[in-house]
């Protein structure tokens, strides 16, 4: 990548800490390089993400006039960059980093990096940043914890190893930084209604196979109910798993655009994935997702059966 100007940057869409911080963190680092670099977007940055964005993020396909390299960050296959296709098409070379399993093969990359024992690709962006010669600054520092202690679930998921805790100490290294104000910027800044939302989502879950899986929805209906956005739902799947004997957790998001997503995670032996790619998704062993194009009703009756299968097994 050294030897490359002009590279176009993309998240996963419904963008996380992880595909948003990983993605500024390298744009920052090659920035410092000399390099004209963006993240490339089309929707807006979650509220409680919005310090990772510095000045990096854009929305415009022409924001580059030669894009010598797209490079797709925290995700594999073309339909994990929806409506980005355009400008995804204008790199001369095309690369994917990313540290989950599932490949999709809809893409033919010039060069993957996908590290499956990566707990984010925080982590092997950290590495990139180092090996590419730049300097680890405050921000980068920042975007880098971000990534790594939201795909850790602060340092508590079993894809948490060593490295992860190494990578961290070297970032308390950096000068001013302080992982309690980023956590803090992440975690607490939640609304008054997205907590009355999550109690209502939580307050009418739906359990199986002798309360091994807990099924939870947030539908459009609930969202106007109680004047949230999507985004303010995050977190409520690792609510549900923190439920004694759940072994298996899915909570379905109604979109606006007449999809469905379904948010998978499993305890310990509950195969997620496999769950997930039965209907055309993906992710890691413990947590993934797919979409449906259905109701949540029709999605529920789909999924459900499959799901009580893999905690019964
Ligand atoms: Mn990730």
């Amino acid at each position: 990548m050294s030897d490359l100007d002009g590279i176009l940057l993309f998240p996963h869409i419904n963008m996380d800490g992880d595909a948003l911080g990983s993605c500024s963190a390298l744009c920052l680092a090659l920035r410092s390089l000399g390099k004209k670099a963006y993240v490339m977007i089309n929707e807006p940055v979650p509220k409680n993400l919005d310090f990772l964005e510095c000045g990096c993020c854009t929305t415009d396909d022409s924001v580059l006039e030669d894009v010598q390299l797209s490079l797709m960050l925290d995700c594999n296959g073309i339909k994990r960059i929806p409506g980005r296709e355009a400008a995804w098409e204008r790199g001369r070379l095309k690369g994917c980093i990313d540290h989950h399993a599932t490949a999709s093969k809809d893409i033919r990359y010039d060069f993957t990096r996908i590290e499956p024992k990566s707990a984010a690709t925080g982590e092997i962006i950290y590495r990139l940043i180092k090996d590419l010669g730049a300097e680890i600054t405050l921000d980068i520092a920042n975007c880098l914890f971000a990534a790594i202690t939201t795909d850790t679930g602060n340092f508590q998921h079993t894809n948490t190893t060593s490295r992860s805790h190494e990578i961290a100490g070297h970032l308390y290294k950096v000068e001013g930084f302080n992982s309690k104000v980023i956590s803090a910027l992440i975690y607490d800044r939640r609304s008054k209604e997205a907590l009355r939302l999550e109690s209502a989502v939580l307050g009418d879950l739906d359990f199986y196979a002798d309360g091994k899986l807990a099924v939870g929805k947030v539908t459009q209906d609930l969202l106007s109910q109680y004047g949230c956005t999507m985004d303010e739902a995050e977190g409520i799947i690792q609510r549900i798993m923190s439920i004694d004997g759940v072994e298996a957790g899915c909570l379905f998001k109604e979109s606006s655009q007449d999809n469905v997503r379904a948010s998978l995670r499993g305890r310990t032996y509950a195969n997620m994935e496999r769950v997930a790619s039965r209907f055309g998704g993906g992710g890691h062993v413990l947590a993934s997702g797919c979409t449906f194009h259905t109701t949540v009703a029709e999605a529920e009756k789909q999924l459900v059966p499959c799901l009580i299968e893999a905690v019964n097994v």
